[in-house]
């Protein structure tokens, strides 16, 4: 820590001043994030720099690159497989390169993101290329078993998390004679946090990172990192004294380093990573919202407003000091993280409505407008998740195929309907790279053999720089999801209300298709959101703007320009989006 507190660079102290100064920043209504894989988007990262003015265009703040540490040769899990921590995939560049990005992204007010894998290393990785010759010191970074009893024993209570390509949660090493922990691939060693080495190891890495100018830091797969006979080894509260040490000491050298934990588990577990445990205390500064985007693409499949209000009315709040960030899209699958109890409370049968949303998004459910397929499809449990990129899920793929204008304009029109409560929910909205330009499923992974048992790669397409050239064209699909995404984020930064700071709460309107969610900051006002899920117009009883607080509605965004009330109702267009702010 005293050599990474020497060694830091003046602009990043600099940095950590204004960091201290102003500690809400990641919380600010001018947060907009970007996420992108760095050789889809622009093969290296010399290559980025040179599409920084693409970023300002849609005044993006925050920029996450996806996992571009140096991997093992493919396959590795999209890069999360890591040979060496401190090196940056040679494909893509050097550290030198990297360093300068940031400092690039850091000049035009862009805070970069990379994403750390602290849950395991690549089995090719330094750590475990001395266990493997037998090196002991080295044999304990990981979790070893002679034969498979205690193995057993844990998968007893283990959930599979790639069931289809990776079944169970040891793989055997004859060089090591013995079962090696791997929660994901069997190239993926889980690290033994048991062990006080492997914490001073991964401390070493995140200030090696934070040194060269990463402000953010995407903890991948946090629930994994400590394990304890007969529970799912995910979420234990030594997870969390790890995570809470790490920051405070990160947070000694570079106060500017924030954390995001990447956290995909029910709600009451996510909140702790966020420090709302018994004790508020102070852990990871981000955590993903999974439920919103689940909850979104449920409504828009069911065309109901209902369950979403349900399962999110019971999602506590994060501390203030943190916030969400949220999405429509990422790299990964959609999982049905749907309850059985809030599906019933909302009239649903929870199992047939998962079952039902996997059909409607793999495109076999009578009438369905998405192009998806299903991934790891379990047949010991009937569970599956959902592949496919945005706009393909929306329909546009189909509705171009049809050539229909009117499926085209519905398309367009859902995927700006879930940006649009993305966008206003409250914390960091991520745009998926190629949403704003509206990019469908891509194909090519199929014929690599390194990537096609793993559809995720459907919804990770090259940035088509052609469709991105028509961004500006308003008759062309891209231009009119383009100038959409960039109303959205204008609206965002115009509306003081949406200070991650501030809570939100989901209301009932009168009407199961429109959605509707207030937020309330102490000074920045209250805000108003509306989204229909209807394919149809809608509307609500007007009195949800008292019951909401807004003494006089101010439109914020509306997706057809006005706010109109009639005859004590608010009425909204088809798949229609509504803000309002108070004067
Ligand atoms: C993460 O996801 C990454 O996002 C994936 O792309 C990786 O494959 C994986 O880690 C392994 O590194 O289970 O289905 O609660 O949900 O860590 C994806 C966290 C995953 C897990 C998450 C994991």
């Amino acid at each position: 820590m005293l050599d990474a507190a020497s060694a830091r660079q003046e602009d990043l102290r600099v940095l950590d001043h204004r960091r201290e100064i102003v500690p809400d920043w990641f919380q600010r209504e001018r947060m907009v994030g970007y996420v992108c894989y760095v050789d889809k988007f622009s093969h290296t990262l010399a290559g980025l720099e040179r599409h920084l003015d693409y970023l300002n265009e849609l005044k993006v703040t925050y920029l996450h690159l996806m996992p571009l540490l140096q991997p093992r040769p493919a396959p590795n899990d999209g890069g999360y497989a890591v040979v060496d921590f401190r090196a940056v995939d040679s494909r893509l560049g050097s550290m030198d390169d990297l360093e300068h990005l940031a400092g690039e992204l850091r000049a035009r007010g862009i805070s970069l993101c990379i994403d750390l894998v602290v849950n395991h290393t690549a089995a090719e990785h330094i750590w475990a290329r001395k266990a493997l010759a037998g090196e002991v010191e080295y044999q304990s970074f990981y979790f070893t078993f002679p034969d498979r009893s205690l193995p057993d024993a844990y998968e007893r209570t283990l959930l599979d998390v790639f069931p289809s390509f990776a079944p169970g949660s040891f793989s055997w090493v004859p060089d090591l004679q013995a079962w090696v922990w791997t929660t994901f691939n069997d190239y993926q060693w889980d690290l033994n946090y048991g062990n006080p080495n492997v914490f001073l190891a991964m401390l070493e890495t995140m200030l090696f990172l934070a040194n060269r100018g990463i402000e953010v830091m995407r903890l991948d797969a946090v629930p994994f990192i400590w394990k304890r006979l007969g529970t799912d080894c995910q979420n234990q509260p030594e997870a969390h004294l790890l995570l809470q040490a790490f920051r405070a000491l990160v947070r000694v050298v570079a106060p500017a380093v924030a954390f995001k934990a990447e956290a995909i588990v029910p709600h009451h577990q996510l909140v702790q990573y966020l420090g709302k445990g018994e004790r508020e205390r102070t852990e990871c500064d981000l955590a993903y919202h999974n439920q919103l985007m689940v909850q979104l693409w449920s409504g828009l499949a069911a065309r109901d407003a209902a369950l979403m209000t349900h399962a999110l009315m019971a999602m506590p709040s994060p501390p203030q000091q943190t916030s969400w960030v949220t999405y429509v899209r990422c790299h990964d699958d959609i999982g049905w993280a749907v309850s059985d109890l809030d599906a019933a409370a909302a009239g649903f049968n929870g199992f047939r409505h998962r079952r039902f949303l996997n059909d409607f998004y793999a495109g076999r459910f009578p009438g369905s407008f998405a192009r998806g397929a299903l991934f790891q499809e379990n047949f010991a449990t009937g569970d599956a998740r959902i592949s496919g990129t945005a706009a393909s899920l929306c329909g546009l793929e189909q509705a171009l195929e049809v050539g229909d204008a009117l499926l085209i304009d519905q398309a367009i029109r859902r995927l700006v309907l879930l940006y649009s409560v993305v966008f206003s929910y409250g914390g960091v909205p991520l745009i998926y790279m190629g949403d704003e330009v509206a990019l469908r499923n891509e194909h090519s992974y199929e014929k690599d053999p390194a990537l096609a048992d793993d559809n995720r790669w459907m919804h990770r397409p090259f940035m088509d720089w052609d469709a991105a050239a028509r961004r500006s064209d308003l008759n062309s699909v891209e231009g009119r999801v383009f100038s959409e995404f960039c109303r959205l984020v204008e609206a965002r930064q115009r509306v003081p209300a949406l200070q991650a700071a501030g809570s939100v709460t989901p209301l009932w309107t009168d009407n199961g298709r429109i959605f509707a969610y207030v937020r309330a900051h102490p000074r920045a006002g209250q805000f108003l959101g509306l989204a229909n899920f209807g394919d149809g117009p809608e509307s609500c009883d007007a009195r949800i703007l008292a019951e909401a607080r807004l003494s006089d509605p101010q439109l914020a965004l509306s997706s057809d320009g006005r706010l109109d009330v009639r005859d004590g109702r608010i009425h909204m267009p088809p798949l229609g989006c509504l803000w309002l702010v108070d004067r």
